[in-house]
């Protein structure tokens, strides 16, 4: 069991024999052991120096999601996935360090100046024997309305893509194509298979549990709160091939499914807070 740091990453044991290490750049979870196997695909060509967002683990995506919309002007200064994932992070505090679970609050640095906006944004992680939940809380520290986009970009590993079965999508839930240009859809509550480029993003998903069945005897229930989207990205070799530090073939390794808050923008105002919550739990 125990918590401990290096001046990169932090590291979490359960006494279980779980473990998950959460790189300070984006805290950026890059591992997680569980039952003897690593569960986060992380692409073997993803900088790990803090040049760019890390190619897998779970990347946290804050204050947009996908590229800048074009207004207001200090959003649409922002790169894709907003800045978070690039920060310096820091360790606050470890939460607890139990048998029930092992848990740390990591902190992000102030927003960069010229963002004009001042909020505090930290992320807590738990890990339990069969359990990583990730927490995001947001308060909005400004005198004036803060708006928003969060998700947490997780890259579930799975032994081959095309054997996997996707479930807990509701039918009558509509989505948002990015690979038909932006097409909305309503979807027919069937399980869903990674036989196609996949970047979704399932709107106001009332279930908020999505199962992956992997193919080969296990999988992943991945829950959440205050989140209320949902992304579903997987690039096959058509887009994956072209995405640079992607490694080889590396698509057929994973599934990113992934809870936001996506489709609009969060609001809060002065002092209000946001609390979402991704549970992952292997089955
Ligand atoms: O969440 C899906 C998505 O927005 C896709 O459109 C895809 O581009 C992916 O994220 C990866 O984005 P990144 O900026 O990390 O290359």
């Amino acid at each position: 069991m125990g918590v401990t740091q290096n001046e990169k990453s932090v590291t979490l044991n359960h006494e279980s024999g779980s473990s998950v290490e959460i790189q300070l750049y984006g805290a950026t979870v890059v591992s997680w052991k569980q039952g003897g196997k690593e569960r986060m695909f992380v692409s073997s060509k993803s900088a790990l120096d803090g040049s760019k967002p890390i190619r897998g683990g779970i990347p946290v995506v804050f204050p947009i999601f996908g590229p800048p919309p074009s207004s207001p002007p200090e959003y649409a200064a922002l790169k894709q996935h907003g800045f978070a994932r690039q920060q310096n992070w820091t360790l606050e505090s470890t939460v607890m360090d139990r048998p029930e679970g092992v848990s740390v609050r990591l902190r992000a640095p102030a927003p960069p100046s010229e963002f004009g906006h001042n909020y505090k944004l930290s992320y807590v992680v738990t890990l339990t024997a069969h359990q990583l939940s990730t927490d995001l809380h947001v308060v909005n520290e400004d005198n004036k309305e803060f708006i928003f986009q969060a998700l947490l970009h997780n890259y579930l590993a799975v032994p081959d893509v095309s054997k996997i079965k996707i479930t807990g999508l509701d039918k009558g839930v509509q989505y948002r194509d990015k690979i038909l240009d932006g097409k909305i859809d309503q979807w027919d509550g069937s399980t869903l298979v990674v036989d196609r480029p996949i970047d979704r993003v399932y709107q106001k998903v009332p279930s908020q549990e999505i199962k992956v069945d992997d193919g080969a005897g296990s999988g992943f229930a991945v829950r959440f709160k205050g989140f209320v989207d949902c992304t579903i990205w997987n690039p096959q070799e058509e887009t994956g091939s072209k995405i640079a530090d992607m490694e080889d073939k590396g698509w057929e390794r994973y599934v990113c499914i992934e809870p936001g808050y996506v489709k609009d923008f969060k609001s809060l105002a002065p002092g209000e807070e946001f609390l979402a919550q991704q549970v992952i739990t292997v089955l």
